[in-house]
Order: structure tokens, then sequence, then C-alpha cells
């Protein structure tokens, strides 16, 4: 069997689960929120994670269906511990292809109705590619999402091709610094300056801006000199299961 006919029956048979990763506010050392990564559960491979499936998603379409899985279990799981006294916002990765579909807000707000979700608590992570689409359509449908409370953040920023009017033109409340600038911070061929020029354009503009990918203290140090309090990387939490969350958020030093 290809892994093309292993994905189409996996989507059918909703083989996925979520794992996910806080995000930290190293002002208070308090977690902001969560990020939601799928992980395919394969009866023979094990847990496959989406580096190795996603880009076929995509090439065949099963992206849609896949997102909407993704979607709805991080409703479900966000309602849940809001049920148990603990409200926590998940951000739910949304590939270009959903984003663009006609009827992706009503897709968003099922999700909202049929979970009993409060929309204050999702967050949807775009890539720079989304808005590269038609852009009076783009801001409209972000609009609509973030008038319902929903909100909305620019995931791998700086590594797209898109143009930086977006960011005065869209309700926009996020950027997440791509890990790769944030990965060499410390090299001397550095990136560093890209990532502070990011985190002061975040300022000016009124963004929270985050970084991703932070494995090491300088690298905290740094973006803590220069005053991005958000932090998401493996130097605090790995993606874990659903059930781990609450247990460790609690445990946070
Ligand atoms: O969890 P991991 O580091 O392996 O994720 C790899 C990539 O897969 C990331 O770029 C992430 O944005 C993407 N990804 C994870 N979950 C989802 C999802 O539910 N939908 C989409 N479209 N992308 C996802
Ligand atoms: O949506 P996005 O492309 O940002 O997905 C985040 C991906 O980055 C996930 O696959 C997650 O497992 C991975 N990741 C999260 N923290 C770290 C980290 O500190 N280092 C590295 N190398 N990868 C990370
Ligand atoms: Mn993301
Ligand atoms: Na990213």
């Amino acid at each position: 069997f290809s892994l093309e006919s292993d994905l189409r029956i996996a989507v059918a048979n909703k083989d996925f689960v979520l794992y996910y990763q806080p995000k930290v506010n190293i002002q208070n050392g308090s977690v902001d929120s969560v990020e939601a990564l799928i992980r395919w559960m394969h009866p023979e491979r094990g847990v496959v994670s989406p580096g190795d499936f996603i880009p076929l998603a995509e090439e065949t379409g099963l992206i849609i269906k896949l997102g909407e899985i993704a979607l709805e279990l991080a409703c479900q799981q966000a309602k849940a511990w809001q049920d148990e006294g603990h409200p926590l916002r998940v951000a739910v990765n949304v590939s270009a292809m959903q984003f663009h579909q006609e009827d992706f807000v009503e897709q968003v707000l099922d999700k909202l109705r049929q979970t009993g979700l409060p929309p204050k608590l999702l967050e949807l992570e775009i890539t720079e590619s989304v808005v590269m689409g038609d852009v009076e359509r783009v801001k409209d449908t972000m609009t609509h999402l973030s008038q319902l409370g929903i909100s909305i953040s620019i995931d791998d920023f700086g590594t797209g091709y898109s143009s930086l009017q977006y960011l005065n033109l869209f309700p926009i409340q996020t950027l997440k610094i791509d890990r790769s600038f944030v990965q060499s911070i410390e090299s001397r061929t550095s990136q560093a300056p890209i990532v502070s020029t990011i985190i002061a354009m975040a300022q000016t503009l009124g963004l929270e801006v985050i970084a991703e990918g932070v494995e090491t203290e300088e690298q905290v140090d740094f973006l803590w000199k220069h005053g991005c309090n958000l932090v998401q990387g493996f130097i605090y939490f790995r993606p874990m299961p659903a059930e781990q969350v609450i247990s460790k958020i609690i445990a946070l030093p």
C-alpha cells in the first residue's frame, strides 16, 4: 500500500490525535496558550509526524479533511479543559487550502457550536502563503473570524514571500518568528538582527510576538533582552499528549 492510500483511509477513519505544545510567557512563567500539532496514529508505522504526511496531504487535497479533523479535535479538547476549570486557548494550524475554502468561516463556527467552545479560546495559525491570495477576500475572512473573537497569528513569520502591507490591513494579533531565525541566534553568521528587527516591528505595529523553536538559554536571554516575552520550544516543553498538559503546566516552576 502506498502512503497516499494509507492516508486516505486514515482520514476516513480519523486516525489522528493532537499533541499540544505550551507557549510560555517568560515574564511571569505562566503558560499563555498551547499549539495543537497533529499526529497520525499509523497501525504499522506508529506515530507519524506531520512533516512526513502534510506535504502529501496538500498535494492530494486531503489536507482539507485533515484540517477539519484537527480543528474539531482541538475545539473538543479546549472545551474539555475549560469544563475542568482550565480555560486554555488552543492554536490550530490552518493550511492555505483550508483557509481559502468558500465556507471556511462557517466550518469554524460549526466546530465552535458543536463543541460549545467560546471563540476567545481559539486561535488560528496561518502562514504567509495564505495572505498571498485575493487580498480583499482574505481580509473579509479574517475580519469575520476576528469579530467572532477568534485570534489570528502568522506562523513561520519571515520565511514567506508576501508583502508586509498585510500586517496593517488584516486583523492579526501575533507574529510567530520562524524557528530558523531563532536557532541561528548564537551562530556568528547570525540572523540575530532579523529576530530583533521582527520583535521591534511587531512592537511598533502593536502586535504580539512569539519566538518558536527556542532550545537554549542563550536564545531566551536574547529574546528577553529584546522584549519578546512569549516563547515556544523544546527548552520548556515538547509537544505532548492532551492527558499530560494540565499536570505539566501546573508543575511549571
Ligand atoms: O509537530 P511538528 O513539528 O512535526 O509539525 C510539523 C509541521 O506540521 C509544522 O509546520 C506544523 O505547522 C504542521 N502542522 C502540524 N499540525 C498541523 C495541522 O493540524 N494542520 C496543518 N495544516 N499543519 C499542521
Ligand atoms: O506550526 P509550526 O511549523 O510552527 O510547527 C511547530 C513545529 O516545530 C512542530 O513540529 C514542533 O514539534 C516543532 N518544534 C517545536 N519546538 C521546537 C524546538 O524547540 N526545536 C525544534 N527543532 N522543533 C520544535
Ligand atoms: Mn504553527
Ligand atoms: Na512554525
